[in-house]
């Protein structure tokens, strides 16, 4: 140690103040952001004394175990702070946050990545990094606790989540949303610290802000009050002020971004890049921390390890809480935070698909979709529903499904309001939180409105399902604000997300089924407003639609031309099929109810289902994406541009979406 260490070590034996402990991940989090040369120092180190009093004093966590269901939930909204977080589960101790991690901050296959990425290191609770993201997730978390806590009680639900937003948090919409319906519903035990820095990328808040965020919150049924975000004594105060309220809270943390670096704190020159070499040393004599970088002293080192700890024999209580409730009340919880869907599920959906094909009823997907919905809500009690006030346009509610209320999470159907983004990121916090699986309502053409939502679904390998109707021009005097053209497309471009356009009742329940299963898979149900016929008329004791795409319509041997199509076009492709066939042309019609379940088949079955003889494919919507299917040879009936309102029927007809525009193509190519 040198001379200048010596004299600036905390004095052997005696126990570290918090201001020391935060030090820790203020060091760590610009040596690391140093070395890597890239990152965001200015949040860590603005926020370090907030956060070491909440995990220090109150967060309910056992770093032994970061998947223990009753842990208290902390999401850093601010993703671009992730050394914060990295730096708090190395101190702690969490599985796989090594140093070494963090001294390869943002380097390629390291768990500590730019912003937090869920999967990557056990006590990252959620993906972050586009802002607003984190608040709203935290409120799906914050739902499922409650609804946890509703059907079991305080022995097995019975937690925090708290949220570490920025000033670009709060200032994104979605924030709105978030708060919104989190002060409705009463989710008291919501508590959001806001690093109250007044600094953005841009330089002071001023430049874009003049809204007073304490009113905002308390209009919106919160607890709001401000502390002095650097002193311990005001923070622990809020915080045990804020888990008596009988609201969620938040906490105006008053602080200076950069913490500790003498000449730039204060600044937006601390947020996004690295302080420098001069500066860092200079932080270091500022902050009384001598030592090398990624160098914690064992003292307090070993202060942070033991609150790591300090959570076991709180996890080693729940545990004996469950195993001493009744056996079959625990089988039950087991089942849900295990994520199987009880095998009834299937069974169910396979005697109500048998109905459908004896049936053949003509109904919009839509309906079909609530059919399916009933059967599985009625199998098991997984299953949240929602919808974005379309709840009765999306059929999202089935028979017997009680409401989620203000205060009472008994039920389990919520209204999340005109609120698609917010229902979206809320979804994936349910999911997150375990135990639910979460699916929820809009039109179609209001993806736009959630994408952000959406993507992350995607990213972090959520199973969360988007009862996504009104899927097309069908929407017919709505008019094309409400006509979707672009957003299959968008869907299919999005890795790791199974996009179902169902043709008949038969197929919206085999989309569920496979979207049930699906753990790691976000899935839409695209869903029409008008009836389409029943295109399944046999029974399968497979499950076709988990091909993707399958023969739905055979010629006899030879075949002239294939028709490719989803959704309410299958029956104008098989309607297409039967006129070409009077006329002695033999055409095979494909339904492909999901992409990309198609492009996991063999080479040997697409090619079979493909065929060679040239394809025609008809889609209510733009064609991008299609050529790959219909070749270069190939034709493709649908939208050229955007749709127009009038009788759905009409619209299609104007658009010459049309059995008999089918047939002229199909004749066309076969010359
Ligand atoms: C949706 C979204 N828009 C823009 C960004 C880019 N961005 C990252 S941090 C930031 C400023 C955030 O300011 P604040 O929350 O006050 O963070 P601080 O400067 O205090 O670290 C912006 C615009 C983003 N990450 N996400």
């Amino acid at each position: 140690m040198t001379n200048l260490a010596r004299n600036l070590a905390p004095q052997a034996g005696a126990r570290p103040s918090i201001r020391e402990m935060a030090n820790a991940i203020r060091a760590l989090s610009m040596d690391a952001v140093e070395k890597a040369n890239s990152g965001h120092p200015g949040m860590p180190m603005g926020m370090a004394d907030a956060a070491t009093v909440l995990f220090t004093k109150f967060l309910k966590f056992d770093a032994s175990a970061p998947d223990w269901p009753d842990r208290d939930r902390f999401v850093l909204s601010a993703g671009h702070g992730s050394m914060l977080l990295y730096s708090l589960l190395y101190l702690t101790g969490y599985p796989e946050m090594s140093v070494e991690q963090l001294e390869n901050f943002r380097q390629l296959g390291s768990k500590t990545a730019g912003h937090p990425e869920y999967h990557h290191a056990p006590g990252i609770e959620t993906t972050t990094g586009p802002l607003g993201q984190g608040i709203t997730t935290a409120v799906g978390m914050a739902i499922a606790e409650r609804l946890m806590n509703a059907r079991f009680g305080d022995a097995v639900a019975d937690h925090y989540t708290y949220v570490l937003a920025g000033d670009g948090c709060l200032m994104e919409g979605i924030s709105q949303e978030a708060i919104d319906l989190a002060g409705h519903l009463k989710l008291n035990k919501l508590i959001v610290l806001w690093d109250d820095n007044s600094i953005s990328i841009d330089g002071s808040t001023s430049l874009s802000t003049s809204i007073n965020q304490l009113k905002r919150f308390e209009a919106s049924n919160w607890t709001a009050f401000r502390v002095d975000g650097h002193d311990p004594a005001q923070v622990e105060a809020a915080i045990a002020k804020a888990r008596q309220s009988d609201k969620p809270t938040l906490i105006a943390c008053k602080t200076i971004i950069g913490f500790g670096a003498p000449n730039k704190q204060g600044s937006e020159k601390t947020h996004g890049a690295p302080l420098g070499k001069d500066e860092v040393a200079a932080a270091r004599i500022q902050l009384h921390w001598p030592y090398p970088p990624f160098v914690v002293p064992d003292q307090i080192l070993a202060a942070w390890r033991a609150f790591g700890e300090r959570g076991k024999s709180a996890h080693e209580a729940w545990k004996d809480r469950l195993h001493s409730l009744p056996q079959s009340e625990r089988r039950h919880i087991e089942q849900m935070l295990s994520g199987n869907i009880p095998a009834v599920v299937t069974e169910k959906l396979n005697a109500f698909k048998a109905e459908m094909v004896a049936q053949k009823p003509k109904l919009a997907t839509r309906k079909s979709s609530e059919m399916a919905l009933q059967v599985i809500n009625d199998a098991t009690d997984m299953t949240i529903g929602g919808s974005a006030d379309l709840t009765h346009s999306n059929y999202t509610i089935t028979k017997g499904m009680k409401l989620v209320k203000p205060g009472d999470f008994s039920g389990r159907y919520i209204h999340y309001g005109i609120r698609e983004h917010g229902m979206a990121a809320a979804m994936n916090g349910i999911a997150l939180h375990g135990g639910f699986v979460p699916y929820g309502g809009t039109f179609l053409v209001f993806l736009d409105y959630m994408r952000g939502g959406v993507r992350l679904s995607a990213l972090m390998g959520l199973r969360v399902i988007y009862v996504l109707t009104h899927d097309s021009i069908g929407v017919g005097e709505d008019g094309p604000t409400h006509q979707p053209i672009e957003h299959l497309a968008i869907l299919r471009a999005t890795p790791n997300f199974q996009v179902f356009r169902p043709a008949d009742a038969v197929e919206t329940a085999e989309a569920y089924e496979i979207a049930l299963a699906s753990r790691k898979t976000p899935s839409a149900m695209v869903l029409s407003r008008q009836n389409v016929a029943a295109v399944r008329l046999e029974t399968s004791s497979e499950n076709l639609t988990a091909r993707g795409a399958y023969i739905l319509h055979d010629t006899d041997g030879k075949r002239d031309v294939t028709f490719l199509a989803t959704g309410s076009e299958a029956e104008l492709a098989v309607a297409a099929a039967e006129t070409l066939k009077a006329e002695g042309v033999h055409a095979a019609v494909v339904s492909m109810p999901c992409w990309e379940l198609f492009e996991q088949q063999s080479a040997g079955y697409q090619a079979k289902v493909l065929g060679t003889a040239p394809r025609v494919a008809i889609e209510a919507a733009g064609r991008f994406g299609w050529d790959r299917w219909i070749g270069a040879s190939g034709a493709f009936i649908g939208m050229n541009g955007f749709g127009a309102s009038g009788p759905a029927a009409q619209v299609y007809k104007h658009f010459g979406i049309t059995a008999d525009a089918a047939v002229a193509a199909a004749k066309k190519l076969i010359g």
